[in-house]
């Protein structure tokens, strides 16, 4: 039986019904408008017709409902849950139908009309976004329906608009067509989750305009031309412009770029409304196969951002889009994909306000079609052209005036197809003046860029050479990386390798790594909730949580990382002098000064200015450095040079760090012990200078009054994401296999305790059970009486085929070893791949300050190039340095978290002291490790040096 039913909108593959059509957006006018954010009444049904339309009528009584904040999702207000799919439709897919089980949403909203607002004229209402679909009620008239969750939907309401009294009705579908071209990764929210706005229309007021404000490089002049479908006139003051609409106006202009925002105020003036505008003149082009701002090619160093909020989901305030902004620029960060949706409108007004070039994406992925090779895929099914058209045409429209926007991407995974192409060609035909960008499209037919995503290093180094072939067209294309550097859990690894092809070849335009921020969901039980937690019959767990930042916004070391890889000013040096190269693209170096400290085993003794001359970009020099200030009296030295903002700018105080350089100068004397002292057999304790061993098995049990215990080679470490990496992925994953090999589940097998005169030597066999391979491990302990020297030895045994996580010891000391001193490599940790931010120099933090809180707890925290180690009355010496790791929990446990309140301290500090750890790569989405970062297993031998922390005196040296 067929029926058709009030709700046959839900599955029609059109856009919708009833709204006006799309224009520009702007923030705000002289006109009047009302703001209908706030607590809305809800009722949340099973299905989509559980209810009849009656709650839209006049004189409802919707008392008993409860109440739920818009903008904001339902399921993160009590009512049905979140779930998390990358790219799997969680429901079946026969488009364009969906479940019968489609929770729905009936908001409701009662407002009066301010005293203030007039008579004349007419009024829109406005909806900044609602996921998926809604059919909207105005005082008991049905106005509409739409889908296009992330895109802004107009209805003219003026004509049924009271003073008083007024019932807004929306009803909300979670599932519709429209979910079908929406299924990018990330939880699916449905909701009211941007602004409900009432905006008065005057008579005479604006409608659509468009600002063209280009800049010509050569003569310095910028041509302003806003064409505007109700015709009014164009001022800038500070350029003496006043012209007609539709007019040209050239005069000599300062330009908009992302490093120098510098933006004009002006003003619409139509018989009815004044518009204040923001305006940004530069040009955008391909030329010479390049993408050229202003006539120069740009390098982007840019990120994918989502948009999340822990609490509120996809519903951000503005303060939280600043923060966002604030976190970019602070991170030497210039660029912005929103990925896969155009963001609320605020955040881009604060793109161009503080400087970010932006690829504004369409709210368009049909990513799940793959799982049946694309096979009835939307995007090549004519029926469904209209819907994207609209997509298309709702982002360049309310896009379009926003000088930080320099592409326009149609979406993102969604295959290829007759919609997508209708898609560029109707947006090259409206706006010119930017380019268009879709990664899927690999022969480049419908784009202006050649884009990729996650390409490894070797193929990227090919593209940038031209040799990676493709379609004549492609091979004259620049190229980008849309997404790189997944940044999921502990890492990226490997960006500085990719940023040195991007600045080696000139088609390599930069990237944008994957992803901003973590979408963690704020939750008592887990710390931060991800896939999975909410019961969800499909999920892809804790792959959401792949951003730069935690969900709570701090950053994490990835980012820390990224903003030294992707400094804008180059330090290096040796002997004396620096290199500073200024890396911008357009600004030179006035607004940096530069210091100069002096370290002498990684204590700064002293520091001063440095002149550089104000470079222009690209430019380098070579700096002197002042005379040494102190003798190094044959310790380690170093020079630190950095570039900070010499001003306030309006990101960042004066003072602000932007880029730095270390500088050695003279090398660390490594630890040295003479073997006075000679191992004494007691009863049931061997003795050797301070340290007592266990006579049987010749077990460290204590050195001076530090206990200590279980000491042993470690090879595990808790797997990273990236070790893991993702379960597509054809090439070898290091984790799987690591635990199939019982790299987790070593055995120590003594093999002797022998004493001689002058050392305890300990021998021992490390493998796991059920191989033939293994590790010969010999630990030799000698002693001037008051030092301890551990020399391990690693032998190999068998076909080892894998590399190792990790090559060092591991040890126990009582839990008040809290506080850690160190000099080598932080603040924050490094790994051998991630460590370019790591700086050389004296550092203290509490145990738990080591710990880097991944969503998903896993292998962190290690600090690199470790000359030596200070915690729980211990001094550890390196011979040669090495990597600390200290922690409240054991591997084991920190293994088997699954959140980050599955780690509870006990009563031991471990203590992991490590000769070599493998590489972190980008393996949950993207390459392994280079092979340069891989800790093969190969004989090994590696020392350190024991004292206690309050009587230690500088090791003598070698
Ligand atoms: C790529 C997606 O574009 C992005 O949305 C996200 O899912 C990312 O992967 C992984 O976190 S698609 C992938 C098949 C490369």
């Amino acid at each position: 039986m067929t029926s058709s039913t009030a709700a046959d909108y839900i599955e029609d593959v059109s856009p919708g019904s009833g709204a006006l059509p799309p224009r520009a957006r702007y923030t705000t006018s002289d006109a009047k408008s009302l703001s209908l954010n706030g607590s809305w009444r809800l009722r949340v049904s099973a299905t989509a017709d559980a209810e009849d339309d009656s709650f839209a009528e006049e004189g409802y009584d919707a008392g008993d409902w409860a109440e739920v904040a818009v903008p904001g999702h339902w399921v993160l207000q009590g009512h049905g849950s979140p779930i998390y799919t990358n790219h799997l439709y969680p429901f079946p897919v026969d488009p364009p139908h969906v479940p019968t089980e489609n929770p729905t949403g009936d908001h409701l909203r009662v407002f009066d009309l301010p005293s203030e607002w007039p008579s004349d004229g007419g009024a829109v209402l406005r909806f900044d976004g609602v996921e998926s679909c809604a059919r909207v009620w105005l005082n008991g008239t049905d106005i509409g329906e739409f889908k296009g969750s992330r895109l802004p939907h107009e209805f003219a309401v003026g004509h049924l608009l009271k003073p008083s009294g007024n019932v807004l009705a929306v009803r909300v579908h979670q599932w519709s067509a429209g979910s079908y071209l929406e299924d990018q990764d990330q939880w699916w929210l449905p909701g009211i989750f941007r602004d409900v706005t009432l905006l008065h229309r005057p008579p005479g007021s604006a409608l659509d305009f468009f600002v063209h404000a280009s800049y010509d490089h050569l003569g310095g002049a910028g041509t302003l031309r806003v064409d505007s479908d109700v015709d009014g006139r164009i001022t800038v003051p500070a350029l003496d412009i006043d012209v007609a609409t539709g007019e040209s106006v050239t005069v000599a202009v300062r330009p908009w770029t992302a490093e120098t925002p510098y933006l004009y105020d002006g003003l619409l003036t139509t018989e009815g409304e004044r518009v204040p505008l923001r305006i940004g003149f530069r040009t955008v082009e391909l030329s010479d196969g390049l993408i050229k701002v202003n006539g120069k090619a740009v390098l982007f160093k840019g990120v994918n951002r989502h948009e999340w909020h822990p609490e509120k989901g996809r519903a951000l305030d503005r303060e939280t889009m600043r923060e966002d902004v604030l976190l970019m620029k602070r991170h030497n960060i210039n660029a912005v994909r929103t990925s896969h949706y155009p963001p609320h409108p605020d955040f881009l007004d604060l793109c161009d306000e503080y400087g970010l070039w932006v690829i504004d994406e369409c709210d368009l992925e049909t990513h799940g079609f793959t799982e049946q090779a694309w096979r009835d895929n939307p995007v090549d099914d004519d029926r469904w052209t209209p819907a994207l058209l609209d997509r298309a045409a709702r982002m360049v429209e309310r896009d379009k005036n926003h000088p930080s926007i320099v592409v326009w991407s149609l979406g993102n995974e969604a295959g290829t197809g007759r919609g997508l192409t209708a898609m560029a060609e109707w947006i090259h035909a409206r706006d010119r003046s930017r380019l268009v960008h879709y990664e899927g499209d690999i022969n480049c037919r419908d784009t202006d860029v050649y884009s990729r995503m996650y390409a490894d290093h070797t193929e990227v180094e090919r593209i940038g050479q031209e040799l990676d072939g493709g379609t004549h067209k492609r091979r004259g294309l620049p190229f980008i990386l849309c997404e790189y550097g997944h940044a999921m859990g502990n890492g990226p690894g490997g960006l500085a390798d990719y940023q040195r092809l991007f600045e080696s070849y000139e088609r390599l335009q930069g990237g944008f790594i994957w992803e901003w921020i973590d979408h963690g969901i704020k939750d008592e039980r887990y710390g931060f909730a991800y896939g999975g937690d909410f019961g969800e019959e499909l999920h892809d767990g804790n792959f959401v949580c792949d951003g730069l930042l935690f969900p709570d916004r701090v950053p994490s070391p990835g980012l820390i990382e990224y903003k030294k890889v992707v400094e804008p000013v180059s330090i290096d040096g040796s002997d004396g002098s620096v290199r500073v190269t200024n890396k911008h693209d357009f600004a030179d170096l006035s607004a940096f000064a530069f210091q100069w400290s002096y370290q002498v085993d990684g204590e700064t003794v002293e520091s001063g200015p440095l002149t550089v001359p104000p470079l222009a970009p690209g430019e380098s020099a070579e700096v002197k450095l002042p005379a040494p200030p102190v003798e190094s009296d044959g310790a380690e030295s170093q020079w630190t040079v950095r570039a900070l903002l010499a001003a306030d700018t309006a990101w960042a105080p004066a003072g602000h760090v932007v880029g730095w350089g270390h500088i050695p100068v003279t090398a660390r004397p490594l630890p040295y012990v003479s073997a006075t002292a000679g191992p004494v057999l007691g009863e049931r304790r061997i003795t050797l200078g301070p340290a007592s061993f266990d006579a049987r098995t010749g077990e460290l049990k204590s050195l001076g009054v530090v206990d200590v215990t279980g000491l042993r080679l470690d090879v595990w470490r808790a797997t990273t994401d990236n070790d893991d990496g993702a379960s597509w992925q054809t090439d070898v994953r290091h984790g799987p296999l690591w635990r199939k090999l019982g790299l987790h589940r070593m055995r120590h097998r003594l093999d002797g305790v022998e004493l001689s005169e002058d050392a305890l030597t300990v021998r021992t066999r490390v493998a796991p059970a059920a191989w033939e391979i293994g590790l010969a491990t010999v630990y030799r302990w000698t002693s001037d009486g008051s030092r301890l020297r551990l020399t391990v030895s690693v032998a190999p045994e068998g076909d080892w085929t894998v590399p190792l996580p990790r090559l060092g010891i591991r040890f126990g000391l009582d839990a008040s070893a809290d506080r850690v001193k160190w000099f080598g490599g932080g603040p924050g940790e490094g790994y051998p791949d991630t460590k370019s931010a790591s700086l050389p120099a004296r550092w203290e933090s509490t145990v738990d300050g080591l710990q880097t809180p991944y969503v998903r707890p896993q292998e962190n925290g290690a600090r690199a190039d470790v000359r030596w180690a200070e915690l729980g009355g211990l001094r550890i010496d390196g011979d040669p340095e090495f990597w600390f790791t200290a922690r409240r929990w054991t591997t084991e446990q920190l293994d088997a978290a699954a959140h980050r309140t599955d780690l509870t301290p006990a009563d031991t500090v471990w203590v992991n002291l490590d000769h070599g750890q493998h590489g972190i790569g980008s393996q949950s989405c993207g390459p392994g490790p280079l092979p340069q970062y891989f800790l093969d297993a190969e004989p090994a031998e590696f020392s350190f040096v024991f004292s206690e922390a309050a009587f230690s005196e500088t090791p003598e040296t070698s």
